[in-house]
């Protein structure tokens, strides 16, 4: 298995906005073998110059896991390149099938060093925000195995983040809706989450410990989508709305 082989064609692939067949297809892989890639393919951007900004978690609501067809937790890295400013025009360019969610998003004040509890979270968390993630699966069709999603970074694309809201505000059942141009395209709620978002942060902590890779402060962690996600196309204002955190949004050219 050439891991720094497989890294090249999903960075390619990324890179290039073109898709491409699953990788595990030719090359069967295994979990660990999927985060060497997707460690290998990030290792890749920070070569180019991009930061690691946070980790987003993926598949901890079954709304997700029931549209992707996959049923296990994953995580993948945060980049400078992908974060979008609230209100800000992007371009579809650089993209292939983008998908949009609404989510939650955490804000680190204190270098990870152990596995969290909620106990920890008044130390280590001093915001959280509304947030929409855009994914952008790599592979043709948008259709990937659980190791193929992993080493593609878990189609991460960009992440844009609302105005911080103080850790003390109940984050428990909560309406979380994703619109375009005013009109619903998704209704969630906050308990779709892992039964409460804050575990979503205690296994991104958790998961940081198993693999390695730190938290540092300052770090966004994005919980997760609460429902399924939805294609986005050109000339829209994509936004989504959270109860008590309010709402984050931004345009497609
Ligand atoms: C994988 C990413 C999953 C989430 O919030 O559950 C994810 C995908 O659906 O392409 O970001
Ligand atoms: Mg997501």
């Amino acid at each position: 298995m050439d891991i720094q082989h497989l890294a090249q064609i999903i960075d390619d692939a990324a890179k290039n906005a073109i898709a491409i067949p699953q990788l595990s297809i030719d090359h069967p892989f295994d979990e660990t073998t999927a985060y060497d890639i997707q460690a290998a393919s990030i290792q890749r951007r920070i070569q180019r110059g991009e930061q690691l900004v946070g980790l987003k978690m993926g598949f901890t609501s079954y709304a997700k896991m029931e549209q992707m067809g996959v049923h296990d937790m994953i995580w993948g890295r945060l980049t400078d390149q992908m974060l979008i400013q609230n209100g800000e025009t992007i371009s579809l360019d650089t993209m292939i099938h983008p998908r949009a969610e609404p989510e939650i998003c955490f804000r680190i004040s204190k270098d990870v060093d152990k596995q969290l509890t909620m106990d920890d979270i008044p130390e280590y968390v001093d915001g959280i925000a509304a947030a929409i993630e855009i994914i952008d699966s790599r592979y043709q069709n948008f259709k990937f195995s659980l190791e193929d999603v992993i080493a593609d970074n878990c189609s991460s694309t960009g992440f844009v983040v609302g105005e911080w809201h103080p850790i003390d505000t109940p984050l428990s059942n909560l309406s979380m809706n994703l619109s375009f141009d005013g009109k619903l395209q998704q209704e969630g709620n906050s308990d779709a989450i892992l039964g409460n978002p804050w575990q979503s942060l205690l296994d991104a902590s958790r998961l940081a410990i198993k693999y390695g890779e730190s938290i540092k402060k300052g770090a966004y962690i994005m919980a997760g989508a609460a429902t399924p996600a939805t294609y986005i196309k050109e000339g829209i204002m994509v936004q989504a709305e959270v109860e008590r955190l309010g709402s984050v949004s931004f345009n497609v050219k």
